[in-house]
C-alpha cells in the first residue's frame, strides 16, 4: 500500500492526501489508481498521429509508415486531431450558453416556474449593447428580443456573430483579415466536423485557422453569451465570502454536493437548503442542519453568487464522496466522473443526474421538469435527508482542512471595486500598470490532471507571480486550488505581494489574487482586457497588453478551445502540460510561433511553474517595452473621442 510519503507526490493538500489514505484502507479504485494502470499511454494518440477518421483506418504514422492509407501525412493527421478537440470544447461550453438563453426565453414568456430575471440591469446594459431598443419596455420584452438575439448567434449562417463586436474594433480587424470571422457557433461546429471528415481539408495551416476560427464562435459566442445570460437570470457577482477544501463539509448536517457546470438546478438547491421546512425535516432525521457545497464549476458558479462553499476541485469528486459524509451529489454536465457510482457504492451516497443529455450508469436519473422545478427540488433535497440515517460512522472521516476565501469578481465588481459606485472604471488599474507599480496581468485557467502533482504548478506560480508584481485573475478549477492554498484570502495574498501590487490593492481593496468565475467565464477576462484598451494609456488592441494566460494543469478539450480563443484574441498562452501535435513539426511550431505573426501571440508549452514565470515576465516586459512604459513616460489616458473609436 502508497504511504503519505508516495501520496503525496500525487496531491498538495492535507484533505485530498487523507482521503487517498482512506480510499487504500476502505479498497475503494480513484482517478490516481486507474492513472497508475494507464501508465504507458499511446505513443501514437499522445502524439497526435493516429488517425480513425474512416474505416479504412485505424492508421498510425511512424518512420516506416509515413502517410495514413489514404495519403494523410502526420501534419493533416495532428491538425484534424487538434480541430476535432477544440470543436468538443466549442460544444461543451457553448451548448451550456444555449441552454441558458433557452431558459432566458422561457422566462420571458412566463413559462419557467421557479426562475426569474434576477438582474434587470445587466439585461438592460446587454440588450443596449447589442442595439435592443430596452426604454418603455418590460422587461420580459426585453429579455425575449435579447434570448431570440443569442439563439440567432447559434444558427446564423451566413452574417458573423454580433458578440464579436464587443471585442476591440483592432481585433475584429486582424480576424477579418485572416477570413476567421465565425458565422453562427453550429455552423462553425458542423463545418469543422466536415472539414476534418476524410477526402476534405488536408492543408494544416487551414484546418488550424478554422480551429481558431471555431474557438472564436466559442469564446466571444457561446461562452460569452453563457456568462451574460448566468448575470442576468441568477445575478451579476460581487465580492462574497466562503471557503474551500472538504473540510467544508460537516459531520452533523446533511451534505449535499452539486457537480459540474450548469448551474440552474442548483440555484433553487441554495434557496431550498434554507427552506424553515426543510431544514425541520432535516433536524426530525438527527441531522443538526444542510450543507451544500460544489466541486468543479457548479461550484464556482454558486460561490461566486451566494457564497456557497466550494468542497474540492475536479480530481477531488471522488475523494468527497469517500469520506462516507456526503448524502447525495447532484451531478449536471461536464467533468463528472463515470466513475462516482462505483465509489458511491462502497458508502450510502447517492449520485444523482440530473440533465438528459448527461445520464450516467448508476446513478439516479432526476428531471426537473416544467411543471414545480421547486418541489421537484424539496423532494430531491429530502432524499438526501432520508439518506443521512444511512451513513455508517465507521466510514465517516471528514477532514478538517479548508481556507477561508473572497471570491465574485465579475468585471463589474471589479470596476466598482477600482472606481468607486459613481465612477467605475478600469482607469486606477491601467494608471498602476503604466506606473509600474503593477507589472502585468495574468489568467490562470484551467483545470487540475493526474499527470501532475494536483494545484502544485498552479499554487506555486502564483505565488511567484504576485511577488513579481502581477496581479492574477483566476477561473475554473485553477481558482479552487488557489482558495485550497489559502491564496484567495485577501490578508494572505496581500503578506506574498511585492511591493507595488500590495499598495495598488491595499489602496483600491481588491486582492492581488482575483476568482473571476467559472470556466466557462474565461471570457470574463477577455471582458476585463476589453474594458483595459477601451480605458486607454495601453495600446488599443488586447494583443499590445502586459497581460498573458496560463492553462498549468489543464486535461479538458474546452482548455483546449479557451486556449485558441486567448491566443486568437492576442494573448500568449503558456501551457503547463503538452497538446497531442508533437508527431507534427509544422502543427506544433504553427501553434507554437507560427500563429504569433497573425494574432500577436502563441502557446508556449512550459512545464516547470518557475520557468513559466520566467517566461511571463519576458513576455510583459517586451508588451511594456512596445507600449513605452518601460521608461518613465508622460501617461496618454484616452479621451471620449478615441474611446468611441476604439
Ligand atoms: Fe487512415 Fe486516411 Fe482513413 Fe485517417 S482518413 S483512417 S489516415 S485512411
Ligand atoms: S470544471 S473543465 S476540470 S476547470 Fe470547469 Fe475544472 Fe477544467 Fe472541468
Amino acid at each position: 500500500m502508497e504511504n503519505r510519503e508516495t501520496i503525496s507526490l500525487k496531491v498538495s493538500d492535507n484533505a485530498s492526501a487523507l482521503m487517498l489514505e482512506k480510499t487504500r484502507i476502505d479498497c475503494i479504485e480513484t482517478c490516481f489508481d486507474r492513472a497508475d494502470q494507464q501508465k504507458n499511454q499511446c505513443g501514437f494518440g499522445k502524439s497526435g498521429v493516429c488517425c480513425r477518421i474512416c474505416h479504412m483506418g485505424p492508421c498510425r504514422i511512424t518512420p516506416k509508415s509515413p502517410k495514413g492509407i489514404c495519403g494523410a501525412t502526420a501534419d493533416t493527421i495532428a491538425a484534424r486531431n487538434f480541430l476535432r478537440e477544440v470543436v468538443g470544447g466549442t460544444s461543451a461550453h457553448s451548448d451550456h450558453g444555449r441552454h441558458l438563453v433557452l431558459k432566458l426565453k422561457e422566462v420571458a414568456e412566463g413559462k419557467a416556474p421557479g426562475f426569474q430575471i434576477k438582474d434587470e440591469k445587466a439585461l438592460r446594459r446587454n440588450a443596449r449593447l447589442y442595439g435592443i431598443e430596452e426604454k418603455n419596455r418590460s422587461v420580459n420584452e426585453v429579455a425575449l428580443d435579447l434570448a431570440n438575439l443569442f439563439l440567432n448567434e447559434f444558427s446564423e449562417q451566413e452574417g458573423f456573430l454580433k458578440t464579436l463586436e464587443l471585442a476591440p474594433k483592432k481585433q475584429q480587424g486582424v480576424w477579418e483579415s485572416m477570413g476567421i470571422k465565425p458565422n453562427g457557433i453550429d455552423r462553425m461546429v458542423v463545418e469543422a466536423m466536415h472539414r476534418t471528415s476524410m477526402g476534405v481539408d488536408h492543408d494544416y495551416i487551414n484546418l488550424l485557422n478554422h480551429a481558431f476560427r471555431t474557438s472564436l464562435a466559442n469564446g466571444w459566442g457561446g461562452s460569452r453569451i453563457a456568462s451574460i445570460v448566468s448575470d442576468i437570470l441568477f445575478g451579476t457577482p460581487s465580492p462574497v465570502k466562503s471557503a474551500a477544501n472538504l473540510g467544508v463539509l460537516k459531520k452533523e448536517t446533511v451534505n449535499i454536493i452539486i457537480h459540474g457546470h450548469e448551474p440552474e438546478l442548483s440555484e433553487i438547491l441554495t434557496a431550498v437548503v434554507t427552506d424553515p421546512e426543510i431544514l425541520e425535516y432535516a433536524k426530525a432525521a438527527g441531522a443538526q442542519g444542510i450543507t451544500l457545497a460544489g466541486i468543479c464549476c457548479t461550484a464556482n458558479e454558486i460561490l461566486m453568487r451566494h457564497g456557497v462553499p466550494v468542497a474540492g476541485n475536479f480530481l477531488q469528486q471522488e475523494l468527497a464522496v469517500a469520506t462516507g459524509g456526503v448524502e447525495m451529489m447532484v451531478i449536471d454536465v461536464q467533468c463528472c466522473f463515470p466513475s462516482l457510482p462505483d465509489v458511491a457504492k462502497n458508502y450510502h451516497t447517492e449520485i444523482v443526474s440530473t440533465t438528459d443529455i448527461a445520464k450516467t450508469i448508476g446513478a439516479s436519473h432526476f428531471t426537473m421538469g416544467h411543471g414545480d422545478p421547486l418541489k421537484s427540488a424539496r423532494d430531491l433535497v429530502k432524499r438526501a435527508i432520508d439518506n443521512y440515517k444511512k451513513r455508517d460512522p465507521a466510514k465517516l472521516n471528514i477532514p478538517k482542512d479548508k481556507e477561508n476565501l473572497v471570491a465574485g469578481f465579475s468585471v463589474d465588481a471589479i470596476k466598482y471595486m477600482l472606481g468607486g459606485r459613481f465612477r467605475a472604471s478600469f482607469r486606477p488599474l491601467n494608471d498602476a500598470i503604466i506606473q509600474n507599480r503593477i507589472f502585468g496581468v495574468v489568467g490562470i485557467v484551467g483545470c487540475n490532471n493526474p499527470k501532475l502533482k494536483t494545484d502544485e504548478y498552479t499554487n506555486v506560480l502564483t505565488a511567484e507571480l504576485i511577488k513579481r508584481n502581477i496581479l492574477v485573475l483566476q477561473t475554473g478549477c485553477s481558482a479552487i486550488a488557489s482558495a485550497k492554498a489559502g491564496m484567495l484570502q485577501p490578508e494572505v495574498a496581500l503578506e506574498q505581494a511585492g511591493p507595488g501590487l500590495r499598495e495598488v490593492c491595499e489602496a483600491v481593496g481588491i486582492p492581488p489574487v482575483l476568482h473571476v468565475g467559472s470556466c466557462v467565464d474565461n471570457t470574463r477576462i477577455l471582458e476585463a482586457a476589453t474594458e483595459i484598451c477601451l480605458e486607454g494609456g495601453l495600446g488599443d488592441d488586447i494583443a499590445g497588453l502586459p497581460a498573458v494566460g496560463v492553462a498549468p494543469e489543464w486535461m479538458s478539450e474546452k482548455a483546449v478551445a479557451i486556449g485558441c480563443y486567448f491566443v486568437a484574441s492576442g494573448v500568449d498562452v503558456i501551457l503547463g502540460n503538452p497538446f497531442y501535435v508533437s508527431g507534427s513539426q509544422a502543427v506544433y511550431d504553427y501553434l507554437h510561433g507560427g500563429v504569433r505573426e497573425k494574432f500577436g501571440a502563441s502557446f508556449h508549452l512550459v512545464e516547470d511553474p518557475m520557468e513559466a514565470a520566467d517566461r511571463i515576465t519576458e513576455i510583459i516586459n517586451k508588451a511594456r517595452e512596445a507600449l513605452g512604459i518601460n521608461k518613465k513616460a508622460e501617461r496618454k489616458l484616452f479621451d471620449m473621442k478615441d474611446r468611441r473609436e476604439l
